[in-house]
């Protein structure tokens, strides 16, 4: 049945006769010497792969002949050692790999070659994209390798199975048959990510359940790390702060005291004795009352360094979150950059800061956040969230590749003109070896994983934009589109314009012209702009948003909070200008009076409720469109989408109204004529 478990891994026969014999000239027979774990899988792919795709099997062969593909490193096989490839091989490090068409012994071959196995394992993906979204293959010169080091899922998976912020069902490990029985489903979520170049995953929750570190469960984590191993996979495990103190019996956590000092560091060579490639630890403290540091007096660098000096020994790392903030604050916004600015250079090399792409917390819309470009001495890695908290869990379609996109093409100007955060992330702007890009999963136990089929294509756009962070939504939309439904143009092109306007669709009817955090207390479901019973100021929607019969909008010009200066010139100027910020950053950055004009001409009240009431028609477009595509999708998945379209439209109106009116009644302005009147 098609009920999404294959993802875009789905191979299905190519019903182009002319280009599938194509191909077929092309791959006569395969020649590769599976002598590792990770070559068998290779092997194994290549023929699930080209038999799904090709609809006949490649015969192996262990010589050179016309037409063969031949794959592998020089150590794997004497064949590839003598192409004479070994200087380019090592040009591409030890994840890149290249795939050539070249005369090999007399004989045209396909060369996928590499300097390490798991290179080889990207390769075969990137062959068999190629072929899934009918790409010409007959003159192939193709050298890749990934831009960031360190490609992660963060998993917010809890002992007990429950996920945080999840919407695909449980979570994946099953912890009470571990280390016994390996769920078979393992290995297909290690060669989905294969697939993408994802080369770590963090298996627990950022807040975290110290047990996890106790010896009866890192036996089950290292039965995961086995598992995972062959297809180039690390584990990472959250290290909750106050561990030494819940678990150790000691009487502090505070990272200066050397008997807490003492017991990481035996935690951790305990930990690689269980799991000797081990990746380290990602660490929440000090945010949402998890213990840190701050509890002793100590700043984030003295846990971190604490922490990494433990992990690196072994070659571990440490992921130090920058998600603080603290009721105090006069504006939430500010407060990371305040705390980790005057931190930079004092981590040790071996710890990155792993900063969410916003300063809020993964709206739909945020500037990004002011610490990229900002503590140049330190490696800064990004999270972004898959997961859709707050973009409408997994019925809306909201195809985040355009978002994160945005961000990472943002410039920064922190060296000038071209200071973008993607050369932050991948380490040029600065000089920086150490690189990374996290993903907080949206992967359970669904038949489908990610609770929806769209919801597919943003792990995929993660994977792909953390091997390569230049790489534009456009053409990663595409892909997902041909290799998870098909290759016709007259489904491709109308699905990709949908996924493209998804995530603006989104933000026009939650939050438009730069408002965030109005949603639902609590589980972060549906609108309540006028929430203000938090136990604390910076969890009240009316603290974001301020609207008040003069106007509404977060000042945080230098007449407000002047966040604004927290980015470098020009942009402190452009933002913190009325006239000149970008209008879907307008009421992030200004408190802007309900007749402003804006640049459509219409006041800033009209235009508020012109931006919600497109939200809605975008949706019912997206509906009519779908429905005329039903002869390119199998019923399952394309009554699925049809009615999860209709869940958004019947919650697009439901966030229309409720901040529509609610705005209403500061601005005492009548909803203009021609739209229709909220029920
Ligand atoms: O967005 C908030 C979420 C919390 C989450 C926190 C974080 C893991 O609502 O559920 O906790 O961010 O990123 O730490």
């Amino acid at each position: 049945a098609e009920d999404g478990y294959q993802l875009w891994l789905r191979y299905v026969r190519i019903e182009d006769e002319a280009l599938r014999q194509r191909y077929l000239q092309q791959f006569r027979a395969l020649h590769l010497e599976a002598t590792s774990p990770t070559l068998e899988i290779v092997q194994e792919e290549l023929r699930r792969g080209l038999q799904g795709l090709l609809g006949t099997s490649i015969p192996s062969v262990d010589r050179v002949e016309e037409g063969v593909l031949l794959v592998g490193t020089p150590a794997s096989c004497p064949t590839v050692a003598a192409l004479g490839l070994e200087a380019e091989l090592q040009a591409l490090g030890d994840e890149g790999f290249l795939l050539r068409t070249m005369t090999v012994e007399g004989h045209r071959a396909t060369v996928l070659a590499a300097a390490s196995d798991v290179g080889v394992l990207y390769g075969a993906f990137h062959l068999l994209r190629l072929l899934q979204t009918h790409r010409p293959i007959d003159s192939l010169n193709v050298r890749e390798a990934p831009r960031v080091r360190l490609r992660v899922l963060n998993h917010w998976d809890n002992l007990d199975r429950t996920v945080e912020r999840g919407y695909a069902g449980f979570s994946l490990w099953d912890w009470f048959k571990l280390p016994d029985y390996i769920d078979p489903r393992y290995r297909d979520y290690a060669r989905a990510n294969a697939s993408l170049g994802i080369n770590g995953t963090v298996l627990t929750n950022v807040n975290a359940d110290a047990r996890v570190l106790l010896p009866e469960f890192l036996e089950k984590v290292a039965a995961l790390a086995d598992i995972f191993r062959p297809y180039g996979i690390r584990v990472y495990l959250t290290a909750r702060f106050s561990a030494p103190i819940e678990i150790g019996g000691l009487d502090t956590a505070d990272p200066l005291d050397p008997d807490v000092r003492a017991w990481w560091r035996e935690k951790v060579a305990e930990i690689y004795r269980y799991i000797p490639d081990f990746g380290g630890f990602l660490v929440k403290a000090n945010s949402e009352g998890q213990p840190g540091p701050q509890d002793y007096g100590r700043t984030h660098a003295d846990g971190a360094n604490m922490l990494a000096e433990a992990l690196a020994p072994y070659g571990g790392v440490v992921m130090w979150r920058a998600f603080v903030y603290a009721p105090e604050a006069e504006d939430r916004v500010k407060q990371a950059y305040d705390e980790f600015v005057p931190l930079d250079g004092q981590f040790r090399e071996n710890v990155l800061i792993q900063v969410k792409n916003g300063p809020l917390d993964f709206q739909p819309r945020e500037p990004f956040h002011p610490l990229f470009g900002a503590m140049p001495r330190t490696p800064l890695m990004m999270e972004f969230q898959i997961t859709k908290e707050y973009l409408g869990f997994s019925t809306h379609l909201a195809y985040l590749g355009t978002l994160w996109e945005e961000v990472l093409q943002a410039d920064t100007y922190a060296r000038g003109e071209g200071s973008t955060v993607a050369r932050v992330i991948d380490g040029s702007l600065f000089g920086r070896e150490l690189t990374g890009m996290a993903g907080v999963a949206n992967i359970g136990t669904d038949r489908n994983w990610c609770g929806s089929i769209f919801d597919q294509a943003n792990w995929y756009a993660f994977g792909r934009l953390a091997w390569n962070p230049d790489l534009r939504a456009d053409s990663i939309a595409e892909e997902w589109i041909r290799m998870t439904f098909t290759n016709d143009p007259r489904f491709v092109a109308p699905v990709k314009q949908m996924m493209l306007e998804s995530r603006e669709a989104v933000v026009n009817y939650m939050t438009p012209l730069g408002l965030a955090h109005l949603m639902g207390p609590g589980h972060h479901y549906g609108p309540a702009p006028w929430f203000d019973q938090a136990p604390r100021p910076d969890w009240n929607n009316t603290y974001y948003h301020r609207a008040d019969t003069l106007g509404i909008g977060f000042d945080r010009t230098a007449t407000g909070s002047n966040a604004v200066a927290q980015y470098f010139s020009p942009l402190r100027e452009i933002f913190g200008s009325l006239e000149r910020c970008p209008e879907k950053y307008l009421l992030w950055f200004h408190h802007v009076p309900w007749d402003y004009r804006m640049r459509s001409g219409r006041t800033l009240w009209e235009e508020l409720v012109d931006h919600y009431y497109q939200g809605v028609e975008t949706v019912r477009r997206w509906q009519s469109l779908w429905k005329s595509l039903r002869a390119f999708v199998d019923p399952e998945r394309f009554e699925q989408i049809a009615t999860f379209l209709r869940i958004q439209e019947k919650e697009a109106v439901w966030w229309r109204d409720a901040c529509v009116l609610y705005f209403q009644t500061f601005s005492r302005r009548p909803i203009p004529a021609g739209y229709e009147q909220p029920a």
